[in-house]
């Protein structure tokens, strides 16, 4: 059996349409899955939406339809959004599935029974954007830092779940377990809130009834629904075939969460607490990413900012948006986006350096050699150093994805771009072809740089797979990727036979102009 990789992003809100941040969350899952893919795991990939709440409810209202016939829609819209972009989750999970309705019941009534639930009055500040009370920490001049709105006093009977009573656990299975929260700066959030308190208190899991009835109904008291993060975060385990499906221990054991750092709280204390309170174990570990800003202000739905996928890609093409997501943002830290920044680093990386090589390379293989990968002769240290590049390339692809850190694989691969480029600039097969006695030497370079295509196509999959498949297509291998490991096969350089058909054609990226709002 292949080793599992599961993968979950968070579940997005339905009460608008996906922007860059859900992009850049569900794009490096679907490079990691699609990366995983390729090194023969067993891969499950998954993202969904949240669908209960008080916002989706809200947004149902002023939207004149019910909350199941509304988020029917805009859940609708989502996977098609998704689906327009290519990505290659698994399952597409929606809360208001009767098995995820059916799961939180179970996890309510286990946390219930292991006498971890209370009921109590509560007053305190509610931010309908974040979905949860606000502790001082959350507020800045009185308004909630993420969402700008002043939160609204509430006071009201509800169930609390007793997460205090875990805290000590938690802040010693983070102490013991560096790995389960990276980057580290976020492990130490956690902890720092654990340890300050700040307001972290039980957690209000109910809301009555009366005053919001869109969410699944607590199963020893019907006159409450479930809050909608305790709802929400039981996907995770849902996803994986609990409580009902053999073997879902195996892939929860395996199970990674992606996230972005504004839903830390949630999943760096509510999440573990709740697990352990129910007596289930914790996942493999989760990942924070930081935010995408446009001119230093978090992009988000309730800020209206927003950057539409479908209206980058109808402009450019999905590639360029893609490429710039994975590339720009260190992972874990914030970015910030401008279309033009993304069309000159798409335009030197992608048009110049990448499609350069690809076009001069198979321009010249049509000419010199019949349009086919020529037999090398004789190689020497300059052919010797192209080929190590590609195997420091696979290496630190296989490195650094391991690690999430998209930006380092990216720039590992391109030194091999650069590498490429330099030999061939180096070699000038353009003039050698034009002197008889230098045949063979034509005919190594060209090689050479054909095995070089290779690799990075291989390598490029996970992250432009459209743009690997037209390469791996142009390079007579078009079936590549059905039967390749990495990084091994990133290695190989003998795999593109002499003879094997190339075919040239139009601009793998076209050179990019900024199109400006109508
Ligand atoms: O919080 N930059 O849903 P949500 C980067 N339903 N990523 C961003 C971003 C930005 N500016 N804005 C949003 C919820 N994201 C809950 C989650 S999970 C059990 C429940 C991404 O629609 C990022 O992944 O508000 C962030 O964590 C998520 O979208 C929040 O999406």
């Amino acid at each position: 059996m292949s080793r599992p990789f599961v993968l979950t992003t968070p579940i997005y809100y339905v009460n608008g349409l996906p922007h860059i941040g859900h992009t850049y969350s569900t794009v490096v899952a679907d490079t990691l899955a699609r990366y995983h893919r390729l090194a023969g795991e067993d891969v499950y990939f998954q993202t969904g939406v949240d669908e209960h709440g008080e916002k989706v409810q809200a947004a149902a209202d002023a939207a004149g339809e019910t909350p199941q016939a509304y988020t029917d829609r805009i859940s609708g819209q989502w996977q098609a959004t998704w689906d327009a972009l290519n990505l290659s989750h698994d399952r597409f999970f929606r809360t208001t599935e009767a098995e995820s309705k059916a799961a939180v019941q179970v996890m309510a009534q286990r946390v219930w029974d292991a006498g971890q639930i209370e009921f109590r009055e509560y007053e305190g500040l509610y931010c309908v954007g974040c979905e949860r009370f606000l502790t001082d920490r959350d507020m800045e001049g009185g308004l909630c830092k993420d969402h700008e709105k002043a939160p609204e006093p509430r006071r009201e009977a509800n169930y609390f779940f007793k997460m205090s009573e875990h805290f000590s656990w938690l802040a010693e299975t983070l102490e013991e377990n560096p790995d389960f929260l990276q980057p580290t700066r976020y492990r130490n959030e956690v902890l720092a809130m654990i340890r300050e308190g700040s307001g972290l208190e039980d957690l209000c899991i109910s809301r009555p009834k009366e005053r919001l009835s869109w969410g699944v109904p607590l199963p020893f008291d019907e006159d409450y629904v479930c809050y909608v993060w305790f709802d929400a975060l039981v996907n995770y385990l849902t996803g994986c075939g609990w409580p009902n499906e053999p073997g879902w221990e195996e892939r929860w054991r395996e199970c990674t969460h992606l996230i972005g750092k504004d839903i830390l709280k949630p999943h760096g204390i509510y999440w573990p607490t709740m697990l352990h309170a129910a007596g289930l174990p914790l996942p493999k570990g989760i990942r924070v990413h930081g935010h995408w800003q446009i001119e230093d202000r978090k992009v988000s739905k309730s800020l209206g900012n927003l950057i539409d996928p479908l209206v980058m890609k109808e402009r450019y093409g999905f590639s360029p948006f893609r490429y710039f997501m994975l590339r720009e943002m260190s992972f874990g830290l914030d970015s910030s986006f401008a279309e033009d920044a993304m069309i000159e680093r798409t335009n030197a990386h992608l048009a110049n350096a990448l499609g350069n090589l690809f076009s001069r390379t198979l321009n010249m293989t049509a000419r010199y050699s019949d349009a086919t990968v020529p037999t090398p002769g004789p190689t020497g240290d300059e052919e010797a150093r192209v080929r190590q590049a590609a195997a420091d390339a696979a290496t630190a692809v296989d490195k650094h994805l391991r690690a999430f850190e998209t930006h380092l694989a990216l720039e590992a691969l391109f030194r091999l771009v650069d590498a490429a480029n330099r030999y061939v600039d180096h070699r000038e097969p353009w003039k050698a072809a034009k002197d008889p006695e230098r045949e063979e030497e034509v005919r190594t370079t060209l090689y050479t740089c054909c095995q070089a295509l290779r690799a990075i196509a291989l390598l490029l999959a996970p992250f432009l797979p459209d743009a690997a498949v037209t390469m791996l297509e142009r390079l007579g291998i078009p079936d590549a990727l059905d039967t390749v490991v990495l990084p091994a096969d990133g290695e190989r350089w003998d795999a593109l036979l002499p003879g094997t058909p190339t075919t040239k054609g139009d601009a793998l990226f076209p050179r990019l102009e900024l199109i400006e709002d109508a």
